[in-house]
């Protein structure tokens, strides 16, 4: 008979191995609803009210029911953290986003995240520079370098985009990173004084970084899956591979 032992999906445990190293390194782990309120998914994040991410045709609005959306992110979840806990504090938040578009090879409606927040006095951009190596290290092992490049995202301020060396061809050029020896894995930014009063922490007294990462893209270029729609297919001779 075939063998047909049980198998846990490379997103699980990518989302998994991810979530415990952030707990090595100190983080609580919280979860949160999938489906949220205008106000925390899009307002308390500092998005503004004619920003095309709000529009129908990217977000899924649930319909009779106002203001009421399928998160488009789990940052909601950090801005609930905020209003529950008093700083000092480092969270992280995994789970599946929803994104109203057209799925293609590397679209899909639903995705994986896992976003985190650090509070308190006197935090800064090293302690996120500090924090995401180390991070990496853990990942992709002692070698892999980390660079920053100025980004911009509403909910932080300065926002940055995060390279990683590639770890195919450790930096040299291959085609996974395009020649250019980086990859793009990571969004983050010291976290916008806008958000902290929503999340009823003073930006006078705190300070923070957040992160946020896709987990789907990180898998296919980690495994060499050229569609993302694989990933949600519960295909066996995909999972089997793994
Ligand atoms: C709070 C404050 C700040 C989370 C952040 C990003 C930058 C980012 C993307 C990565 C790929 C989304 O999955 S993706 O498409 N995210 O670039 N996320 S900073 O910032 C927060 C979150 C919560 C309260």
């Amino acid at each position: 008979m075939e063998e047909t032992k049980g198998h846990i999906h490379p997103l699980s445990r990518t989302m998994d191995e991810i979530v415990r190293i952030f707990a090595e390194l100190g983080f609580e782990v919280a979860l949160g609803p999938e489906i949220e309120t205008e106000h925390y998914n899009f307002d308390a994040l500092n998005v503004p009210k004619n920003h095309p991410a709000r529009d129908m045709q990217d977000t899924f609005w649930i319909k009779g029911v106002k203001e009421t959306v399928l998160r488009t992110h789990t940052s909601p979840m950090q801005v609930r953290f905020m209003e529950t806990h008093e700083p000092p504090f480092r969270v992280v938040v995994p789970g599946k986003v929803f994104r109203y578009e057209a799925t293609d090879t590397t679209h899909e409606t639903q995705f994986h995240q896992v976003e985190g927040l650090v509070l308190g006095e006197g935090i800064t951009l090293a302690n996120l520079k500090w924090t995401l190596e180390t991070f990496f290290k853990k990942l992709f092992g002692n070698d892999v370098k980390m660079r920053m490049r100025p980004s911009f995202f509403p909910f932080v301020e300065p926002g940055v985009e995060i390279d990683i060396s590639c770890f195919f061809c450790a930096g040299a050029g291959c085609g996974v990173c395009k020649r250019s020896g980086w990859i793009e894995v990571m969004g983050a930014g010291m976290v916008h004084p806008n958000v902290l009063l929503a999340g009823g922490i003073d930006p006078r007294k705190y300070s923070g970084f957040a992160f946020g990462m896709g987990v789907d893209r990180l898998v296919m270029t980690k495994y060499g899956i050229e569609d993302v729609r694989l990933l949600y297919a519960g295909d066996l001779r995909l999972v089997d591979q793994f």
